[in-house]
């Protein structure tokens, strides 16, 4: 029941495909009203163009403030085409039909990452586009709305299809885009406005993302599911702007422990030292820095060869061949690194069902930022965990001092406690995970299933010894009792870190002196659920 679009009014702040697309209504005998800006550049192409300030009979004003909110303008777009007092009015006031509205916001967004000052980002806050853009999509019974310009290419084919008019379906479903970003755009600046305020935690939660890709399911597969990145004029790198070479999609699964895998590893600095981590179902199955990125693979991969299966790989530097080498040995779902050299692509092109995932850089462990959970009925917001232990940071608590290879060591194991699910005991020798235990609801627990790893680790690979002997260990958090310590004794570590601050620390620290251990505290802990 739709007529063909006769009369669009365009106004844009993003001038891509402008051109192109007016010249295509034009030829369409569409008639075209514009703004300001919009109408110079079409009028600058050759295009027949009526200003809006002439088609109102009222000029633009206050610096473009006041320029389409004028009843000519959200009559035309509102009024029911079958409605005889609608219809009435609008001869009675002279008021003529905008069957097409094709509106870019003023990019406020952007403006504010470009970290403009307070008064440029309130000049960009756009009034009349949103409230076009909210009139003609309410109406789209009618009237047919575009709200970015790679939904040009749409609205041509529509017409073309049928006779210069749109499709009802296209009409609802650019309706509803057209209400998203009405929506994420006033999202941006009440968050914009709450940080002007210093309030990060406001009394409304907006959250603006884009769908990138609807999963084939979630965690299961009765669950659908879809991935959704923020909008950033500058991303970081990681798991939502990776380049994915080759092999098929990544699942749900994949997304979540590439991610988990990614933020590790980037925690170790490159300059110090090629490292590797293996990971599975989001924890840690083995993560190792040496002098060169085969060695950090097999080192890591020692630490846990049944769970490394079917894991996934994240590296903080270029993956070499001789990496690619060892690691195509083995089933592994992702691999993912700042970067891979000629040989490494090469090696890994014969892995079909390999993905292959390049960051260009590595995430930023102290990064500032917010990380959301959802609970039955809402969501928790914290700040996301950027802290990072350093040397200065610990107090040693025994009568022996750990030594330089004990400390380089404890730090390491520290480092990956925070990306493992608590409770969280991680058993460190040279610079790679000999035994993780992560997820037990005892930090005891953990610590015994740590040591059985280690020990299934000296079958598997006919290590003359179990490798926590001679290691460090650390804890996520305290120990709440001498019993996770003492186990950890009993395997053999000769030093120990953790954050401190049980109340029966002296007790821990009592049973660490009386067994010869050094051991530190960080005065940080590293709880992840
Ligand atoms: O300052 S505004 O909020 N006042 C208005 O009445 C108005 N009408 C359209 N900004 C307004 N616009 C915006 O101007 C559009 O949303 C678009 O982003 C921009 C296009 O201006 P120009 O055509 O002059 O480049």
């Amino acid at each position: 029941p739709t007529t063909p679009i006769k009369r669009a009014l365009l106004s844009v702040s993003d001038k891509n495909g402008l051109i192109e697309f007016g010249q295509f209504l034009s030829d369409q005998g569409v008639e075209i009203l514009s703004t300001g800006g919009s109408a110079k550049a079409l009028a600058d192409a050759g295009i027949v163009v009526t200003e809006v300030s002439s088609h109102t009979g009222f000029p633009e004003m206050m610096d473009g403030r006041v320029k389409t909110l004028h009843p000519k303008i959200h009559g035309g777009l509102l009024a029911l085409r079958d409605n005889d007092t609608h219809v009435k009015a609008m001869t009675d006031h002279d008021i003529a039909n905008i069957d097409l509205l094709v509106v870019n916001l003023y990019p406020f967004e952007e403006t504010v990452e470009k970290g403009a000052d307070f008064d440029t980002c309130i000049e960009n806050i756009d009034i009349g586009g949103p409230a076009m853009i909210r009139s003609a999509a309410k109406n789209h019974k009618f009237v047919t709305v575009v709200v970015e310009a790679r939904d040009y290419e749409a609205v041509k084919a529509s017409m073309l299809e049928n006779n210069g008019a749109t499709s009802a379906d296209l009409r609802r479903a650019l309706a509803a885009r057209a209400y998203a970003r009405t929506g994420s755009y006033d999202a941006a600046i009440s968050a914009w406005f709450a940080a002007q305020l210093g309030d990060s935690y406001p009394d409304r939660l907006n959250v603006t993302a884009t769908r990138k890709q609807t999963l084939r399911y979630g965690e299961n597969p009765h669950q659908n599911a879809a991935f959704y990145v923020s909008r950033s004029a500058t991303p970081r790198p990681g798991i939502a702007t990776a380049r994915q070479i080759q092999g098929k999609e990544l699942s749900y699964n994949n997304l979540n422990d590439t991610d988990a895998a990614f933020e590790l590893v980037s925690e170790f600095d490159a300059a110090s030292g090629p490292a590797v981590a293996i990971i599975k179902h989001a924890n840690p199955c083995g993560v190792a820095q040496a002098a060169t990125m085969k060695e950090a693979y097999n080192q890591a991969l020692l630490c846990d060869q049944t769970s490394a299966f079917g894991g996934i790989i994240a590296l903080n530097s270029t993956l070499d061949g001789a990496t690619a080498e060892e690691i195509s040995k083995i089933f592994t779902e992702v691999v993912i690194a700042p970067d891979a050299d000629q040989k490494a692509l090469e090696i890994l092109a014969a892995k079909k069902n390999l993905r292959l995932l390049l960051t260009g850089g590595l995430a930023d462990p102290r990064a500032v930022g917010q990380t959301i959970k959802s609970v039955a009925g809402g969501y928790l917001l914290q700040d996301r965990d950027n802290g990072k232990v350093t040397l200065d940071d610990l107090k040693v608590v025994t009568e022996r001092q750990p030594t330089e290879q004990e400390l380089k060591d404890l730090l390491f194991a520290f480092t990956v406690c925070k990306h493992v699910k608590s409770n969280a005991i991680i058993y460190v020798k040279d610079g790679a995970t000999v035994g993780i235990g992560a997820g037990q609801m005892s930090r005891v627990d953990s610590a015994r299933v740590a040591v059985r790893k280690a020990e299934d680790a000296k079958e598997a690979a006919g290590f003359p010894e179990v490798l926590t002997k001679g290691s460090v260990v650390a804890s996520d958090a305290f120990f709440p009792f001498a019993d996770g310590l003492i186990h950890a004794a009993e395997a053999g570590v000769t030093a120990v870190i953790q954050p401190g601050g049980s109340m029966r620390d002296d007790e821990v620290i009592a049973a660490a002196n009386e067994r010869g251990l050094a051991m530190v505290m960080t005065g940080m802990r590293h709880f992840r659920h």
